[in-house]
């Protein structure tokens, strides 16, 4: 029987402690687990036994764990400094026990320090549901104002620092705290943010690294690893940076069309791959979405479907599915073309979602409440399932 090539339903699950669980998952219509070790500390090795532990909870619902997102990358990797060589030996070490226990797609990013950065994560939208937000003269404010960066006026006009300053003088005090809590949060999978002293600490040890530096040490890193994924025929996919420019002077090395023909490069091998995301690469304007998947078609392993819908000042907010700045409908038809080609099924998994309906009386983390997503999935999943139609697919 011929295979049908769609779309791998997955949903993102932060572990046992996720408010949203396994069978909600289920229920949404999902096959598919993406999700972490979120408990072992970052350049630490995953061992087989803790691999299986949560391999085997997942099965019990009857879901499978599609992704592993992510395996990520040790700050001492990033910089090349202290326990890097040991860091990337573990990082081997690790997808070897993956390898084992029969996964098969690693995501994983370079993205210096932080990871996902927003100002709002409770930003209100018409109907009343809440929405992910980046606001740019927040965001500068912040940086100018309130974490008071080292020379951080240098990395904006003066018009720019009027804005952020106006900006500035409306807030509350309570405003401030909550910008500075959103800006700060830490690693997705934990609700711990960064203090200012960590940050600026943190921000030190970037200072003699520029984004011709990271490149290196990203393409030092795929040189290391990729032979290693190829060997035991797991698929690498990086994530693009969110948002995908440089912030708070840190150099980010994971956003346009030529950082990925670069990087993929670096290491030629379709084990070198990415974690398509819309959602961050449609950020920024002069990325053209359709032709990147396009191009990258034969290294895509992981799709992360968001719209972002953006405006002339730099500000964006994370869309319904099907709104936003992404053109949707065309990224499905070309990632059904692309399984079909490859004879595969990509997973794919809704990124994000509003927070509405009973959601808005949880806690849940930002981006990942049940309803939303589930909203985004049913979406996104009826598309695909007209498209394919419509293509005799
Ligand atoms: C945000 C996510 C990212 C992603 C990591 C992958 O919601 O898409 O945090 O998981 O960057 O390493």
């Amino acid at each position: 029987m011929m295979m049908q090539n769609r779309m791998e339903q997955c949903m993102r699950w932060f572990g046992p402690n996720d408010p949203v669980n396994l069978w909600d998952i289920k229920q949404a219509g999902c096959t598919g687990v993406v999700t972490a070790l979120h408990h072992i500390a970052v350049g630490d090795v995953w061992a087989v036994n803790e691999i299986m532990k949560r391999k085997n909870e997942i099965e019990a619902v009857g879901l499978t764990w599609t992704v592993i997102e992510s395996l990520p990358v040790s700050e001492d990797i990033k910089q090349q400094n202290g326990n890097y060589l040991k860091h990337i030996e573990n990082y081997k070490e690790s997808l070897k026990n993956v390898a084992a226990c029969g996964l098969k797609v690693v995501t994983y990013n370079f993205m210096p320090i932080l990871d996902w950065v927003r100002t709002d994560i409770a930003y209100t939208m018409p109907n009343g549901s809440k929405a992910l937000y980046f606001e740019r003269a927040a965001f500068m404010a912040f940086d100018l104002f309130m974490l008071k960066r080292p020379n951080a006026e240098k990395d904006y006009s003066p018009a720019a620092i009027e804005i952020a300053k106006a900006k500035y003088a409306t807030m509350c005090e309570n405003e401030k705290a909550t910008l500075f809590q959103n800006t700060m949060l830490g690693l997705p999978g934990s609700t711990e943010a960064f203090t200012p002293t960590q940050i600026l600490a943190a921000l030190e040890n970037y200072k003699h690294i520029d984004a011709a530096k990271l490149k290196a040490h990203l393409f030092y890193f795929l040189k290391q690893i990729i032979p290693i994924a190829e060997e035991y025929d797991v698929k690498m996919a990086i994530h693009p940076d969110d948002p995908p420019y440089s912030i708070l002077g840190l150099p980010r090395i994971v956003c346009t069309e030529k950082d990925v023909e670069e990087l993929l490069a670096a290491a030629p091998s379709t084990a070198n791959g990415l974690c398509f995301c819309t959602g961050s690469f449609g950020a920024r304007p002069d990325n053209d979405l359709l032709k990147m998947l396009q191009l990258f078609g034969n290294h895509v392993h992981f799709l992360h479907l968001r719209s972002t819908k953006k405006d002339a000042e730099g500000n964006f907010y994370e869309a319904n599915h099907l709104d936003g700045d992404a053109d949707m409908y065309a990224i499905i038809k070309q990632a059904l073309i692309i399984m079909k080609a490859r004879n595969i099924c990509l997973p794919m998994r809704p990124d994000h979602g509003h927070q509405m309906l009973d959601d808005l009386k949880k806690t849940t983390y930002p981006g990942y409440s049940a309803i939303g997503r589930l909203k985004g999935l049913a979406e996104l999943r009826g598309l695909e399932y007209g498209i394919a139609r419509s293509l005799n697919f």
